[in-house]
């Protein structure tokens, strides 16, 4: 009814390569948020401090293999671990701004061009989790990231399979649900400039969640 869609939170998801800068955009939206007077809650994917979560850490950090299919299947179950919070949390209104999503949990499976893991594949168990309301993809070039600093030490953190991702990350523009809920910032800017074009479009959705209520990821 009308009253609980008017009270409910937005769910906001923050994705893009490693070293485009989500932690801090998160963290600069929290505040902005918070400023307008909005519950916040901010979380992040993988989920490393869950049992599942360990083992996720311990395959990216190379201290265990995992068949590509079993180690996806996990970063599903670990989202799926936090679903029902993330529904009761938007039905008592917080904002939740989430740290990679099924977005993640989509390419990096598929960029590893395993030929029995296509992208399509990889979506299906995550098939029915909360549906953002909106998703940013901060979008960040290969040869800017490693200007940034360059990658650290984990699994994936290697030129190749970043370029492999990006590339998967910006073809689901053009993929049914993502493509309508996807918004691609360009994260090479000022990490001002970058807050300020995540907050033209997180201002909208908060408007929006008043008339539009909570949906599930559907095939
Ligand atoms: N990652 C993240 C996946 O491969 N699948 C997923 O479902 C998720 C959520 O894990 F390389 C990858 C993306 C990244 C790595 O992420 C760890 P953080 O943000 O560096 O912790």
């Amino acid at each position: 009814n009308a009253s609980n869609a008017a009270s409910r939170g937005a769910f906001i998801v923050m994705e893009g390569m490693d070293r485009a800068g989500k932690t801090t955009q998160v963290g600069k939206l929290r505040h902005t948020l918070e400023e307008q007077g909005h519950k916040v809650k901010t979380i992040r994917f993988p989920d490393r401090t869950t049992p599942m979560g360990t083992m996720i850490d311990g395959y990216l950090q190379s201290k265990t293999e995992m068949a590509d299919h079993a180690i996806h299947l996990l970063f599903s179950a670990n989202r799926w671990e936090k679903a029902a919070w993330i529904k009761e949390q938007i039905s008592q209104g917080y904002m939740i701004l989430c740290d990679r999503y099924y977005y993640s949990g989509m390419v990096y499976s598929a960029a590893k061009k395993n030929p029995a893991l296509s992208l399509e594949w990889a979506r299906t168990p995550d098939v029915g989790l909360p549906r953002p309301d909106r998703v940013i993809f901060l979008d960040l070039n290969a040869a800017e990231a490693e200007k940034r600093g360059g990658y650290g030490e984990e699994k994936y953190e290697k030129r190749e399979m970043q370029e492999n991702a990006r590339e998967l990350f910006l073809g689901l523009a053009g993929r049914g649900e993502e493509s309508s809920d996807m918004v691609v910032i360009d994260a090479g800017h000022s990490v001002e400039q970058v807050a300020s074009a995540i907050w033209d479009e997180v201002m909208k959705v908060v408007k929006a969640v008043e008339t539009v209520p909570r949906r599930e990821l559907s095939v």
